[in-house]
């Protein structure tokens, strides 16, 4: 039966791509005088790479493959060695880190309709919680703490996050490492995931994996799924019917 629930976090738990991430990108690009600015729609391509710094560096490599292309009103000088280059795009990805953690402190992100109610089952019912995220873990504690309640964090028995493995999604390293943390099989867990790169990381690690769509994930593959779901705030989509899901 079902004894852990693993929660992927960004689009899972909340909406935090578009006016969470994305804003805290373009607001540290802004700050470092850098002419960038990801659009809605841009940024839901951009979703492909995950990890904060890993898409950093994408576009990077993209703006420095295709000069012309890149404005020219910025007296940036962008970073051409390797060494450089890591040194960059950290500086600049932990500013992005104070930017998100702000726009969280704003409130302006709540959670995703159900979460909060299936946490709080899965708590009372006994089965334990984790998360599995490719985000910062200093995001993911925020999060947590500003959408959902301020000791929400010890809710959890892992919080797994960023580069706490070396290979994120869609490699399962994140999904294998939790479940050695949890010490459980993958037939005693359940995965929700909102993305692509999160199911395959999650199947290829043999957990089953509910899947909640967004606008940025909803036209995507989601097969080997055990269930699509719009979101998890159904009336008739309690814990029974998820964790029906999860098992044999
Ligand atoms: C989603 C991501 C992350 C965030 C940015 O992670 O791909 O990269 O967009 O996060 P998940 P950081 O769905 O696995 O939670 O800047 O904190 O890396
Ligand atoms: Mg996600």
């Amino acid at each position: 039966h079902l004894q852990a629930l693993i929660f992927d976090v960004d689009g899972t738990l909340a909406e935090t791509e578009r006016d969470g991430h994305r804003v805290a990108f373009n607001r540290a690009f802004a700050e470092a005088g850098l002419p960038w600015e990801w659009s809605i729609e841009l940024y839901g391509d951009l979703l492909e790479v995950a990890g904060g710094k890993e898409r950093i560096q994408f576009y990077l490599d993209c703006v420095s493959a295709a000069p012309i292309q890149s404005p020219t009103q910025s007296n940036v000088v962008l970073p051409r060695s390797g060494g450089d280059r890591i040194r960059w795009i950290t500086a600049l990805h932990t500013a992005k880190i104070s930017h998100y953690k702000q726009l969280l402190r704003e409130g302006i992100i709540p959670p995703r309709p159900g979460v909060q109610r299936l946490l709080q089952q899965a708590r009372s019912q006994g089965v334990q919680l984790a998360i599995a995220t490719t985000s910062a873990p200093d995001n993911a504690i925020a999060l947590l703490e500003t959408a959902f309640a301020p000791n929400a964090p010890s809710w959890f028995e892992v919080i797994a996050a960023g580069d706490i493995v070396p290979a994120k999604k869609p490699a399962p390293d994140i999904y294998y490492y939790v479940l050695q943390a949890l010490n459980l099989e993958p037939q005693h867990c359940l995965v929700i995931e909102d993305s692509p790169q999160g199911l395959q990381a999650a199947l290829k690690a043999g957990l089953k994996t509910v899947v909640t769509v967004n606008n940025y994930t909803r036209h995507h593959d989601f097969s080997g799924a055990a269930l699509v779901l719009d979101h998890l705030g159904e009336p008739d989509c309690p814990f029974e019917v998820i964790a029906g899901n999860a098992g044999d």
